[in-house]
């Protein structure tokens, strides 16, 4: 026992570790961090107080970024969720970075967003990409305050290439369109002569009022085993998911619904586009209305539940993508 006792401590002393050390602090399987929950009436004060104090010289965007306390400084392990506001008028100027984003707008109209040359005018609901790399401004062409989600992988960058990796800011506050209409990646009838510049995955706009018609139409299917009525955001070209470190979804509780419970290894950040209802998570009950926004991390079990008579609406992002890229994704229904 006391050899064994002088030789660990020679071996901390060389910054070494024996395997026998750390025998007794492996699992059988994941414990995760806690799942968390923010409320929308802190966000939005915390939004219209950051409206009235701080301004896009001071800070190129202005977001509040939605802490979980047992990390250092993320939502969750991989992704983060962030709420932008934009007043009439400002402009945000442009960069880009090796974080891959997307932006869901919950309130207002008018956000005219520049990706890498493309111009996409954006309302309540419409989703937008911001893949990797990507040039990227926004802008407020309307008359009231814009309000938007940004999800991004920051953490996972963050862990790979230290902070954000590459950022590069535009030249002084030049825009980026540089793009003709007849020049958009997703016209598929285009000049012959023109060569498309294809180094980034194009962004791509998912528009509300096509994922309102598809909602309309579902019924009563049943829709997946445990997520129900789930709509995914595929990506246009590769038929995958939303991005490679992202995939994004809109879930959809019909009146007096609950869906099965289940865990999986990936994990999964929530936003109440519309509505009312609770999430259970390994037994502690979330209630939710609309702006609040909670995160299920890895290996908890959970279900949703509409405890009124009217429809509430999701907004999903989860890091599913990366872990089944990995082959770290597993999947369990309760029993
Ligand atoms: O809009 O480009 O929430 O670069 C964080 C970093 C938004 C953006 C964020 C960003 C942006
Ligand atoms: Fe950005």
């Amino acid at each position: 026992m006391d050899r064994i006792r002088e030789l660990n401590e020679d071996l901390r002393a060389k910054n070494l570790g024996g395997y026998w050390q750390v025998m007794e602090e492996i699992y059988k399987e994941p414990h995760s961090t806690a799942p968390w929950f923010w409320s929308w009436t802190d966000i939005d004060g915390a939004i219209a107080r950051a409206g009235e104090i701080v301004n896009l010289d001071a800070s190129a965007r202005r977001v509040i970024r939605l802490l979980h306390p047992g990390l250092s400084g993320s939502t969750s392990p991989t992704l983060q969720l962030n709420i932008q506001m934009l007043k009439a008028g400002e402009h945000a100027v442009a960069h880009r970075h090796t974080l891959a984003g997307i932006r869901f707008v919950i309130k207002g109209r008018g956000a005219r967003c520049v990706v890498q040359g493309e111009t996409f005018d954006l309302g309540e609901g419409d989703l937008l990409t911001t893949p990797n790399w990507t040039w990227h401004e926004h802008t407020n062409r309307g008359e009231e305050p814009l309000l938007w989600l940004d999800g991004l992988d920051a953490p996972l960058v963050r862990l790979f290439l230290h902070e954000i990796g590459f950022f590069e800011p535009f030249n002084q506050n030049q825009h980026a369109a540089s793009h003709k209409d007849w020049q958009n990646s997703w016209n598929l009838i285009r000049p012959a002569w023109v060569k498309v510049d294809s180094v980034q995955p194009p962004a791509f706009c998912y528009k509300w009022a096509e994922t309102e018609r598809l909602l309309d139409r579902i019924g009563e299917s049943p829709g997946d085993p445990c997520d129900g009525i789930i709509l995914d955001y595929v990506n246009p070209v590769t038929g995958g998911p939303t991005l490679p470190t992202m995939a994004c979804a809109l879930q959809l509780l019909r009146p007096l619904e609950r869906t099965a419970s289940h865990r999986h290894t990936s994990n999964v950040i929530y936003h109440v586009f519309d509505g009312e209802g609770v999430t259970v998570v390994n037994g502690v009950r979330y209630n939710w209305k609309t702006g609040d926004s909670f995160v299920v991390p890895i290996w908890n079990y959970h279900h949703h539940e509409n405890l009124y008579d009217k429809r509430a609406l999701l907004f999903v992002m989860n890091d599913r993508p990366l872990m089944e890229t990995l082959g770290f994704y597993r999947e369990e229904k309760e029993s």
